[in-house]
């Protein structure tokens, strides 16, 4: 089996890299472990930004995101019993669009397929040789049948579990890494919104995030212990601790309804420095991870695939390797950026256990400087939407 490039992973970003170098007459061959189902329907990111969902349609794989897809102008800071209310629009001119990642996929799978584009799922024993050289492979056994990719590039987009980055040799590779001792317990529900915007909530008891998925359906969090279990969580314990982190004192109390799944999520910030080695590359969470709270992932990992396929069409139409030798530098700028500000959100939401009454304070000082000066509010706000010039 011979392709152009080689992309182990199809999350959204070896899904979005597929289909944008294939616009740009370029072949490539995805190679996912899991089946098409379970992809389409497991959980995870719900914020796009602006440049996330311009890409999308400028791709052509835009169209049911804008029908179905929130528009957000904006998102609500509760501290304190209160609510303030960070204008993203005025502040930076731009929006948010809130429309599940399992969607994303779904489109960016029917994409890939009605283009006859090659996506093997249910794949295993991948493995990554010779990329040294300027022929380097992938092996992989479908169904019953071993096979050899040939290819001229691989890219790893196999996410924090995979087996790509660690083909990068340890002598080159640096990682950075911080877990936090807590992790979210995220919740589905069956009921109306709560609230036209998502609501953040710092509390004494923990942090909690009202988000949204449609009309009907909406995905709440609230701060746990990673160690815990859903079964020792009631629906009424879950409320009852819901309504006590986010219902303000001017009477806006969280909206209940049937909990139809509950999972837990440990949080961690990392990063893997190089992101290339030869003829590999590393795209989104095989290279790096942010907490939650930021709403970055899935951001960062589409933009770290825009900068790989620019390098890649200079390669291919102009026989330039300058991009993709400078590819992990270039994605680490914005990289870094994402992981100061998910670190600094997640710092002032979240309720820390070490922190002395003195440190607990100041959180509420910095709440209190964000959600009233503009300048303040500003440095979160260019962040939130993402910021272009990085
Ligand atoms: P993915 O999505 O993990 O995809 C990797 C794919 O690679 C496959 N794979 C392999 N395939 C072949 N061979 C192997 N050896 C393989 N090993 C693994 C896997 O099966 C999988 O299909 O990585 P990708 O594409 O880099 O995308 C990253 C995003 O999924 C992730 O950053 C976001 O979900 C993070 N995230 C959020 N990001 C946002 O931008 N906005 C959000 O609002 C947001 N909320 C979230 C989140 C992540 C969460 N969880 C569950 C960690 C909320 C949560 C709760
Ligand atoms: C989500 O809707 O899943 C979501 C929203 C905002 C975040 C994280 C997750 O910061």
């Amino acid at each position: 089996m011979r392709t152009q490039v080689g992309i182990i992973g199809a999350g959204p970003a070896g899904l979005l890299l597929s289909h944008l170098l294939h616009r740009q007459g370029i072949e490539s061959v995805v190679l996912e472990t899991r089946e098409r189902e379970r992809i389409e329907s497991t959980i995870r990111a719900g914020v796009l930004e602006q440049r996330t969902t311009d890409l999308l349609t400028e791709a052509g794989v835009g169209q049911r995101m804008k029908a179905e897809g929130a528009l957000h102008h904006g998102f609500e800071l509760a501290f304190e019993g209160r609510r303030r209310r960070i204008d993203l629009t005025a502040l930076t001119g731009h929006s948010i669009t809130v429309y599940a990642q399992h969607e994303v996929l779904k489109d960016l799978v029917a994409a890939r397929l009605a283009a006859n584009g090659a996506v093997y799922f249910n794949v295993s024993n991948t493995s990554i040789s010779d990329i040294d050289t300027d022929t380097p492979s992938i092996r992989f056994t479908h169904g019953d049948a071993e096979h050899v990719l040939h290819c001229d590039f691989v890219i790893g987009c196999d996410g924090s579990h995979g087996i790509s980055r660690a083909s990068i040799p340890a002598a080159r590779r640096k990682d950075y890494e911080r877990v936090f001792p807590f992790g979210w317990f995220g919740i589905l529900v069956e009921a109306p919104p709560t609230s036209d915007e998502l609501i953040y909530a710092r509390h004494e008891r923990g942090f909690a995030l009202v988000s949204t998925r449609s009309p009907s359906v909406q995905r709440m969090y609230f701060q746990c212990d990673p160690q815990d279990s859903t079964h020792n969580w009631s629906d009424d314990r879950i409320w009852s601790e819901l309504h006590a982190r986010v219902d303000s004192a001017e009477g806006h109390a969280v909206t209940e309804g049937k909990i139809f799944q509950k999972n837990i999520v440990g949080m961690r910030s990392f990063v893997s420095t190089t992101m290339q080695h030869g003829r590999l590359f590393l795209a989104g969470d095989a290279a790096h991870i942010v907490p939650p709270t930021g709403a970055k992932g899935l951001n960062l990992a589409v933009s770290d695939v825009r900068i790989l396929s620019s390098a890649l069409k200079a390669f291919y139409a102009e026989n330039r390797m300058d991009l993709l030798d400078t590819y992990s530098e270039t994605a680490l700028k914005r990289i870094w950026r994402a992981e100061h500000f998910s670190y600094w959100m997640t710092r002032m939401m979240h309720r820390l256990d070490d922190a002395s009454e003195f440190e607990q304070r100041l959180q509420v000082a910095e709440l209190e400087y964000v959600t009233t000066s503009p300048a303040a509010a500003l440095v979160l706000a260019e962040n939130y939407v993402g910021i272009a010039a990085v």
